[in-house]
Formats: C-alpha cells, structure tokens, sequence
C-alpha cells in the first residue's frame, strides 16, 4: 500500500539524474504514483527518456514551457491518455549566464522577461491546463523555489526577483483553485549540486555557510526534498495550500 496508489502525476524539470524533479519522481512512484514526464527541447530527450522509462512510464514528451504550442500538446496527450491528473511537479527555472553574475543593477529587459516567462509564468501557464483535469480529486501542484526570493543572494539576480514572482503566483492560484479542491505549494530549498547550479561563482562558499550555520549543520540532500514534495501531493497534506516550506536544514531562520 503506497499513499499514491492509483494517482496519476506529470513531472517538469527533469535534466538528468541529479536533478530535483527525478528525485521527486522516485519517491512519488515508489509510493504508487504512475507518471508522466517532459523534457525542455530535443537535447534532452535522450537523458529523460531512459529514465522515464526506467520508472515504467509511457508519456514522456516534449515541453518548452515558453511555447504554448508544446503545453496544450503535452495535456492534451495526458486527458487523453489518463483523462485525469492528481499531481503536477514545477522544477524548472532559467536565466541567461550573463544575468547571475555582477549587479542586479545591469539586468536587461530582455534577460529580465526571459526569466520571469520560464521561471515564473510558466507555473500559472501549466496551472490554468492542469486544473480541468485535477478538478475535485484533492491533488497538488508543487514548485521549487529558493531563499533568494527573500534575501539578496549575491549573483542570484533577476532569478530571485523571478522566484518572488513565483512564490507570488502559486499563493494566487492556491486561491483560486482551493474551491476546486486542488492545493498549491511551494518547496523552498537550501542549494544542491544539480545542472542548474553547475559553474555559479560563490556557490562553494553558500553549501560551507549551510554546513556551518544551518541549525541542522549540513546541507540538505535530494531526498529531503522529495520528502516533502510527497507529503505535499499526498493527502497528509490535505489542509495545506499556499504554502512556502523550507526544505533548507533550518538556515533561513537564523539572524547573526
Ligand atoms: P536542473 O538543472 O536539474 O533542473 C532545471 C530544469 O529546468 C531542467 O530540467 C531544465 O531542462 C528545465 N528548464 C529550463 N528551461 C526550460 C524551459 N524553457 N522549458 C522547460 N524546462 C526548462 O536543476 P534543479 O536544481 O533540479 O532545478 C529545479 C528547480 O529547483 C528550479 O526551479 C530551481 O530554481 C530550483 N532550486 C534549485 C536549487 C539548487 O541549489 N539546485 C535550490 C533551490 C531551488
Ligand atoms: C544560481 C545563480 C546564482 C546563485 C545561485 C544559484 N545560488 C544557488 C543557485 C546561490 C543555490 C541555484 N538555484 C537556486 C537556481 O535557481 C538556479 C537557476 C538557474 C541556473 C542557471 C545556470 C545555467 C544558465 N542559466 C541558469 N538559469 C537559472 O545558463
């Protein structure tokens, strides 16, 4: 008997298998849950299909989420594959290099809109297909967010004004699909050596100041995260919506 025995959930944000999506993915299939999984362009097919299918599922399809085109085909694909979806998991972000480094101060429109499009809009993009097919069943949408939405973290740049936008957002859509019965909630993680954190500068510097100020004295793994992800998009979870949790060893409580 798993929690999520007979759900059906789709998955964004999986690159390899460090990333935290795939992390999520393990666990709410060990727990039952059959799954769907994207991938962000062609390259990437080749690393998520092997790993998709290793989890026994068939819908692993392409997304860009800045291509409206490619949401509509993906839940299109799922209605009429599953005609129903209990779980949706958000772990995807992007801004150019040359945004997360130097000052906030030198941001480009350009760079600007990039980052919130992918980072930030993309959750409601998903959110407004996900709904019709989650209504009334007590499912969850998750997001991954960070503690640079809060504090100014050096090089992080226009990506924490994106995931403030973020946090911002799912806060709205909880409020607008609780009376669907569908909740949204937002994962705010410590740092993690995934792609997604490959060639930052300072980044060494951020995992030591977790080990050495975080109340719990270490950084936080993948399974940290995806234990909490499963309790969101299970029913131990089911008066939780809107939600921000920290999933970062304790380090965002701390003062001096
Ligand atoms: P990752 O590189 O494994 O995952 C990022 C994913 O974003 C990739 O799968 C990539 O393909 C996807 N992506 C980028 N542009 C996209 C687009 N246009 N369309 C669709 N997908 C796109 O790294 P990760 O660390 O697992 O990141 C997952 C989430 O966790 C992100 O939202 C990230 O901001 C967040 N997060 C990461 C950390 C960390 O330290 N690694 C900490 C807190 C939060
Ligand atoms: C990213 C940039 C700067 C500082 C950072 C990070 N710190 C952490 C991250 C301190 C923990 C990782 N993170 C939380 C992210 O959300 C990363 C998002 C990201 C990473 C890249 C790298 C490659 C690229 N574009 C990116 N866009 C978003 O070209």
């Amino acid at each position: 008997m798993g929690l999520l025995d007979g759900k059906k959930g789709i998955i964004f944000g999986v690159a390899n298998d460090k990333s935290i999506a795939w992390a999520i993915a393990r666990i709410l299939k060990k727990e039952g849950m059959e799954l769907a999984f994207t991938y962000a362009g062609e390259a990437l097919e080749s690393r998520v299909r092997p790993l998709a299918e290793s989890l026994g599922s068939r819908i692993i399809l392409p997304c860009d989420v800045t291509d409206d085109g490619q949401i509509d085909s993906v839940f299109d694909a799922v209605g009429r594959e599953w005609g129903s979806l209990d779980g949706l998991v958000h772990s995807l972000a992007f801004a150019r290099k040359e945004e997360l480094k130097g000052e906030y101060l030198t941001t480009s429109r350009d760079g600007f809109r990039l980052a919130l499009d992918v980072s930030a809009y993309s959750l409601v993009a998903l959110a407004r297909r996900a709904a019709p097919l989650m209504e009334g069943r007590g499912g969850g949408i998750i997001t991954l967010s960070y503690y640079g939405s809060e504090k100014v973290i050096q090089n992080y740049n226009v990506m924490g004004v994106a995931k403030a936008a973020l946090e911002a957002s799912a806060m709205y859509l909880a409020a607008d699909l609780g009376p669907k019965n569908i909740r949204v909630n937002t994962i705010s993680a410590g740092p993690v050596k995934t792609l997604a954190a490959m060639g930052i500068t300072g980044f060494k510097t951020i995992l030591d100041s977790v080990e050495s100020r975080s109340p719990l004295r270490r950084n936080i793994t993948l399974d940290d995260v995806a234990g909490t992800a499963l309790y969101l998009l299970s029913g131990l979870s089911s008066g939780v919506t809107g939600e921000v949790i920290h999933v970062d060893a304790g380090y965002s409580i701390m003062g001096v």
